[in-house]
């Protein structure tokens, strides 16, 4: 049995990124699901884990990690994976994409800030479509004139994937869930559908993990 255990949830973007991570390293791990449905993530077993009562949490060389684009750079950093260029440019410009997706989409569009939406609004569930696709939406225009760069190759740094690209698979994929309209953003579409061809990005897929209910 594998000692790399990823506490995790199908649905869940971030742990999705770290999946991708994992599965281009060709690491075995353990996955873990915590019910983010049921509140597993508020439960003091896994805030034990993670006091921010959120996933993904790996376990992995004596440390519980949390913080996805943290854990993608602890990997990259270990194991000499090549998510991120070398040179400090080209590092730059991989984090200031994923943190595009990760600080800006993902930080308003997450299950506890929905909930809590859905919570004040009147009319609930017209309102929490009506912020994912305003929030989603915006922000991958904004990523699109990003991916307009010299640096864009195949993928969104150049011509291998990259963190950049661990986040905007997972990030198409919960636009698509939520009905954004991605059909006049072709960098986007034409990189996610070379991640989606990818086998590390297949296998992390959320419905690899769980046949949607
Ligand atoms: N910045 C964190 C975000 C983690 C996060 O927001 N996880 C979500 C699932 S994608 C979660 O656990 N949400 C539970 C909640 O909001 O209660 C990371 O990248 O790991």
């Amino acid at each position: 049995m594998s000692d790399v255990v990823l506490f995790d949830y199908w649905r869940s973007s971030a742990s999705y990124r770290v999946r991708i991570a994992l599965n281009m390293l060709g690491l075995e791990f353990r996955s873990i699901s915590v019910d983010l449905l049921a509140k597993g993530q508020k439960s003091p077993d896994h805030l034990a884990r993670n006091p921010q009562g959120l996933v993904p949490v790996l376990d992995i060389d004596g440390h519980a990690f949390t913080q996805s684009l943290a854990i993608i750079e602890y990997l990259d950093e270990t194991r000499a994976a090549g998510f991120l260029p070398s040179d400090p440019v080209g590092r730059q410009r991989v984090r200031q994409l994923s943190y595009a997706i990760a600080m800006e989409i993902h930080a308003v569009c997450n299950t506890g800030v929905v909930a809590e939406l859905m919570r004040v609004a009147t009319n609930s569930e017209a309102a929490r479509d009506a912020w994912m696709q305003k929030f989603i939406g915006e922000g991958m225009v904004a990523f699109e004139k990003l991916l307009n760069h010299p640096a864009t190759g195949k993928f969104c740094h150049g011509d291998t994937p990259g963190m950049a690209d661990f986040c905007l698979a997972p990030q198409v994929y919960n636009a698509r869930r939520w009905n954004v309209d991605l059909s006049g953003l072709p960098r986007v579409l034409e990189i996610a559908k070379r991640c989606e061809g990818l086998d590390a990005f297949a296998r992390a897929h959320p419905h690899r993990v769980k046949e949607p209910t």
